[in-house]
Parts: structure tokens; C-alpha cells; sequence
């Protein structure tokens, strides 16, 4: 299937290839880090896909050497407070996961270190290549993750190990992460872009409503007690009870055909 591309960004490519919209970063010579240009980028072009009604899923992904080494560095080491706050990177990584509500899929390979790693716990599932590695080694350039790295890396993989690997600053082996429940799935390196595109098409398969209030259930886990999540889920279930997606998706069932979803 052919790939298009609508806009253009100076630090991304934007693409579609049917159903699903592919975000790859573009900074290939600084190993894809974060400058705010990026990172503004990634809000832009996820926004935009967002907005596409032909456009069911989204990855994001890197080249096969880097997903990302993290925040630029070389830009942070200018950067004070005051234009940290102004800059808004924190909001910026917030609200991929507000503003995005289609299921969006990190496809990790190489590096994913820092604010990558940030980036891809701000995803839905991360798919990692083999032989990728991930960390957040701020602390070895005199900071920590500052845009949810110790909220959602510690709800993630709990506190002991979450201390671990912020204090140290050390790397993990995708393998490592795939145990500590970091990554949904550990693929072969040649292939973690096309199997992030083959799940990405089996989501688009499915009901896009079923699909978002199911996204947002499983994010409400992570910022909530018990009872409150609970009361969530089943009051997004009977939404879902009155939606024609549930009506063809049960029907289809009855008539051993495949539903075909609207988001209706
Ligand atoms: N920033 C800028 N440039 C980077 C970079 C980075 N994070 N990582 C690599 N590069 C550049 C290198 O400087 C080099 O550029 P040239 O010298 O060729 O011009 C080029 O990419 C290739 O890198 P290397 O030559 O170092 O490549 P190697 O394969 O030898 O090593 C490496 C790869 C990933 C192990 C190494 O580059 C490395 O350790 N990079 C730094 C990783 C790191 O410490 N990352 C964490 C950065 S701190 C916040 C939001 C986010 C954050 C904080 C706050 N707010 C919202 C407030 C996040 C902070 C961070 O992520």
C-alpha cells in the first residue's frame, strides 16, 4: 500500500498508509533528540492524524539505530527555568495522551533512552525490536525525567524498579523490559515496524468507539483508586451498549461474517 503524506514538518514524516497514520521522527543525526522543534512537531502531526476521519491507528516511530536518545542536550544545556516553563515541554507530552484519543503505538527499535522512553510510556502499547535498549539516564547529566518519567515509569514497573533505573541511569535490554511489563511486545529487529503496522491495522479493524473508551478505561487505571476506575469502566460499558458498532458487531457474530465498524 502506498504511503502519502499531507503536511510537512521539518523533524518528522508524516505518513498514512491506509487506515493508520505513521509518525517518524526525523533527526536521524542527533539520534532523534528532543529539541522543542520535535517535539512540537509530534504534537502537530499527531493532531493532525487525529483529526483525519480516514485514520483508525497511529505509530510512532524512529529509524532502526535510534527511536530516541532523548531531550536534545545540546538545547537543555541553554535552558533555564523560565524558558522551560514558557517552552511547555511538559504539557506538550501530557497531552499526547489527552488530546489523542485514536490508539497510538510506539514502534521502538535501537535507542529509547530519557525523554523517548517518556514519549513512548505516553503511547498506548510500545512494540521494541530485540535488540533495542532503553533507559532514563538523566541522572548521569545532572537531572531526572521531567515529563512523567517518575510518575509513569512507577506505576508502570513499581518503585524498586523504577528506582532502579532512574537513579542509575543505566540501560535496560528490550528482553529486561518485556519482563517488567515496559514493553507489550519483543519482535525480531527487521520487523518491529511491520508488526507495529500489523497490529496497527488489526486495531483499525475494530470498533474506533469500542476502541477509544476502552483506551480510556485502561488510562483512568493509572490516576485513580479502585471503586472510582470501576464506576468509569462500567459507565463507558453501557455507553457502548447503545452504540450501531455493538449492534453489528454482535450481529455479525450471530451471521459468522466480519462486523464492519462506522464509530457509530
Ligand atoms: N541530545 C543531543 N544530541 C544527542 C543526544 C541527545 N540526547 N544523544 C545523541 N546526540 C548526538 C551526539 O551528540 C552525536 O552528535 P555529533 O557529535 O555527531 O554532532 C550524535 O547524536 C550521535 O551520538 P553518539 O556519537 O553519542 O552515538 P553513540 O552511538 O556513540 O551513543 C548514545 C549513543 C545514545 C548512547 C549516546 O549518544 C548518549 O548517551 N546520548 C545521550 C542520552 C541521554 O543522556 N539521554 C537523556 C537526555 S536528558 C522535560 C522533558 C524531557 C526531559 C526533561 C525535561 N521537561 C518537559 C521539563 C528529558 C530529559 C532527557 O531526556
Amino acid at each position: 500500500m502506498s504511503s502519502s503524506t499531507k503536511s510537512d514538518y521539518a523533524n518528522i514524516k508524516l505518513g498514512r498508509e491506509g487506515a493508520i497514520g505513521i509518525v517518524t521522527l526525523n533527526r536521524p543525526g542527533a539520534l532523534n533528540a528532543l529539541s522543542m522543534g520535535l517535539i512540537r512537531d509530534i504534537l502537530a502531526g499527531l493532531t493532525e492524524l487525529e483529526s483525519d476521519p480516514d485514520i483508525k491507528s497511529i505509530i510512532i516511530t524512529g529509524g532502526p539505530r535510534t527511536f530516541s536518545a532523548g531531550a536534545d542536550i545540546k538545547e537543555m544545556s541553554d535552558m533555564g527555568p523560565i524558558d522551560a516553563l514558557k517552552a511547555g515541554h511538559l504539557e506538550i507530552f501530557d497531552q499526547i495522551q489527552t488530546k489523542i484519543k485514536k490508539p497510538i503505538i510506539a514502534a521502538v527499535s535501537g535507542y529509547c533512552f530519557g525523554g523517548g522512553l517518556e514519549l513512548a510510556m505516553a503511547c498506548d502499547m510500545i512494540i521494541a525490536s530485540e535488540s533495542s535498549r532503553l533507559g532514563q539516564p538523566e541522572i548521569n547529566v545532572g537531572v531526572m525525567p521531567g515529563a512523567g518519567g517518575t510518575q509513569r515509569l512507577t506505576r508502570t514497573i513499581g518503585k524498586y524498579k523504577a528506582m532502579d533505573l532512574i537513579l542509575s541511569g543505566r540501560q535496560i535490554t528490550a528482553r529486561e523490559a518485556f519482563d517488567w511489563g515496559l514493553v507489550s511486545r519483543i519482535v525480531p529487529d527487521e520487523s518491529y515496524l511491520s508488526e507495529a503496522k500489523r497490529l496497527a491495522n488489526d486495531l483499525a479493524s475494530k470498533s474506533p468507539l469500542a476502541i477509544r473508551v476502552a483506551k480510556e478505561c485502561v488510562n483512568k487505571a493509572l490516576d485513580s483508586n479502585l471503586s472510582e476506575g470501576v464506576q468509569f469502566e462500567r459507565k463507558n460499558f453501557y455507553i457502548l451498549l447503545g452504540s450501531e458498532d455493538k449492534a453489528e458487531g454482535m450481529k455479525a457474530f450471530s451471521e459468522k461474517r466480519k462486523p464492519v465498524f462506522k464509530g457509530k
